[in-house]
């Protein structure tokens, strides 16, 4: 049976604590230093599952866009693996011989860019450094920052809602515990922001828990969220609600779906399937394939994205949890064996922490600017 699940506004008369947590909220998205003393959003456990109501009209957001680069991408990869390793490198002002892109190299490999990747970025570097282009190791920093910026750019493409796929769907997959619930409860607060009416699928029907989690994302952001319980069909629960959004005329629907390993046939054979159902009411549905990629992953990231992508054809990358101690090199192995743009990176649990994936942000949050540095 269908459910709709939404907040109710806060009304000041009613409610007037409600207003001011809104206010509160409002101000606090222009201070960084509040920003960064808010505590972490994410719904870890079950929440009570809030009383359903009849579907009504979304209404315009009531919050304010999150504030752009507060805290900026540095600041949150500074543990990075790869921050780390070229960090120690560089302030020790080498030499510039062949002794520094053998220590380039390992800090590569260290930090997850993988053989390929490495092989190809430091072949680059050796020919230019016996062609004699570089003055000095600064040269040569500065020629490595360019080339994994241009390494990164032709996947750097922003998700963009093509407004004559009414609704524009989203199908959010990826292995176990990556962050899939978490950047949909935050892509559901930026389509908010952006003034784009939307609702969410609860695929994830393998635990209880996990429906409840994306109705406690909808909660906090006002938005229905279709869901049929635990043990449904999540294909019925795909077409359900494809059906709800288009009925209600929503500009984007973003279906959960359960974590699962790439490695069990089955499981990825049902994501064809929810597939094949949501193109059954629209063919050209799903419209975007995003699959979360937690950036801790490390190599196996790469088989990980060859199974899902062979599977239901991925069309968009997120690589999560970049914050903390991810090793971030991963993006680039990504980036050079697939070319399947990447659309956002998460760098924390905050809504404001998925950004918009820019590879020059990205690179030089990761590398030092400059020798000694
Ligand atoms: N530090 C950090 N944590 C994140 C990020 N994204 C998600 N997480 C955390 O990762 C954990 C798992 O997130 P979920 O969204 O539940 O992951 P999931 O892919 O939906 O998990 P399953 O549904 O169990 O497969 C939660 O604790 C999130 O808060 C991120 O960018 N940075
Ligand atoms: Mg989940």
């Amino acid at each position: 049976m269908l459910k709709f699940f939404r907040r109710k506004k806060p009304d000041p008369a009613a409610a007037p604590e409600a207003v001011a947590e809104a206010t509160d909220t409002a101000a606090a998205a222009d201070t960084a230093s509040v920003v960064a003393e808010a505590p972490a959003v994410a719904p870890e456990v079950a929440a009570p599952a809030p009383e359903p109501a009849p579907p009504v009209e979304l209404e315009p957001p009531t919050l304010p866009a999150a504030a752009p680069g507060k805290p900026g991408w540095r600041e949150r990869l500074r543990g990075s693996g790869f921050a780390r390793s070229f960090g120690g490198l560089f302030a020790r002002n080498p030499k510039l011989d062949d002794d520094l892109l053998d220590e380039i190299e390992t800090a590569l490999l260290t930090a997850d860019v993988g053989v390929a990747a490495t092989t190809q970025l430091v072949e680059q570097l050796r020919r230019r450094m016996k062609a004699r282009e570089f003055a000095d190791a600064n040269a040569l920093l500065a020629a490595l920052r360019a080339d994994l910026v241009a390494l990164l750019q032709p996947v750097a493409q922003p998700l963009a809602i093509d407004a004559s796929a009414r609704p524009f769907v989203i199908l959010t997959v990826g292995v176990n515990g990556v962050g899939k619930t978490t950047t949909i409860g935050k892509l559901a607060r930026r389509f908010r922001d952006e003034g784009r009416s939307l609702m969410l699928a609860a695929g994830d029907t393998f635990r209880a828990a996990a429906v409840a989690q994306l109705q406690a994302w909808g909660e906090r952001n006002g938005v229905a969220v279709i869901a049929q319980g635990q043990d449904a069909d999540p294909a019925s629960v795909a077409f359900d609600a494809l059906q709800a959004a288009k009925s209600r005329g929503v500009e984007v629907l973003v279906a959960d779906t359960a974590g699962r390993l790439h490695t069990q046939q089955g499981l990825m054979a049902e994501l064809g399937k929810i597939r094949r159902v949501l193109g059954k009411l629209d063919p050209s549905a799903p419209h975007e394939v995003l699959m979360v990629i937690d950036g801790t992953t490390g190599q196996n990231a790469l088989s990980q994205l060859r199974q899902f992508h062979a599977a239901v054809n991925v069309t968009g990358l997120v690589v999560t949890k970049l914050d903390g101690t991810a090793k971030g090199g991963v993006v680039f192995a990504l980036a050079r064996e697939f070319g399947i743009p990447i659309r956002f990176a998460g760098i924390g649990e905050r809504p404001e922490d998925l950004r918009v994936f820019d590879a020059q942000a990205f690179v030089d949050a990761l590398l030092p600017e400059a020798l000694g540095g």
